[in-house]
């Protein structure tokens, strides 16, 4: 059985999971946190969760898991079937992550844990996070998932990255990441309706102490 190895609190670890539930996959969770032990990196080459354990080994990387559950060809497509609308569905989940998700990663430490970040690190997380959010203005279709009429990949990558960057925007420049964008706003308000959606955020708070613990013990 496949089994997913990562902790609730870690949004690349949601995004498969979510996509394990909503294909409807068997599979087991596994909780450990990323680190840099011999024991971690043998089966996370960068040290990072999430990571899938399949019958065949160890698979890192959310986007390579995510495409490894969709060639399994079983349970629910989170992607269309005719390649150019699946290349496009990809070129989403790129430009939200890189224009969107790292840019507001650079910033956890000071939105989320209080830890100050370089001022210049803010500058430029700021400007690309603008540009990031309009490219998604300009490429989303948001009908009403981001990529058309049905939910897939790239809204894993959009509701477990724009929650966060927006706490950044709000809490490090005082800006709505989302004002004049109401179809991103409805949709993530869409699914946060969505049963195992709220499963996943029930499991996040409930992992927050612990990990909140685990970063002191880091520190
Ligand atoms: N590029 C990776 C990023 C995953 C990632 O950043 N994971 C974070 C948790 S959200 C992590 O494991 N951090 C632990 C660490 O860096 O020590 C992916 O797509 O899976």
């Amino acid at each position: 059985m496949l089994r997913l190895h990562g902790f609730a609190v870690s949004n690349y670890y949601n995004m498969v999971h979510l996509a394990l539930l909503e294909k409807g996959l068997a599979f087991e969770t596994v909780e450990v946190y990323g680190s840099q032990s011999e024991e971690f990196l043998a089966i996370s080459p960068r040290g990072k969760v999430p990571v899938l354990q399949t019958e065949h080994g160890y698979l890192s990387e959310t986007g390579a898991i995510l495409d490894y559950l969709e060639d399994l060809g079983q349970g629910r497509p989170l992607l269309p079937a005719e390649p150019f609308a699946r290349a496009q569905v990809r070129a989403l989940m790129r430009e939200i992550e890189l224009y969107i998700e790292l840019p507001a990663r650079s910033c956890y430490a000071e939105a989320f844990f209080r830890m100050p970040v370089d001022a210049a690190i803010k500058d430029k997380a700021r400007g690309e996070l603008m540009a990031g959010i309009a490219t998604l203005k300009r490429h989303g279709r948001f009908a009403p998932y981001v990529a058309g009429e049905r939910f897939g990949l790239a809204d894993l990558y959009f509701l477990y990255s724009l929650d966060l960057a927006e706490v950044v925007a709000q809490r490090l420049f005082g800006l709505d990441l989302l004002e004049g964008f109401p179809a991103a706003r409805a949709l993530l308000e869409r699914l946060q309706q969505n049963p195992h959606v709220q499963m996943i955020a029930a499991q996040k708070e409930a992992g927050m102490a612990e990990f909140m613990a685990h970063l002191r013990s880091k520190a």
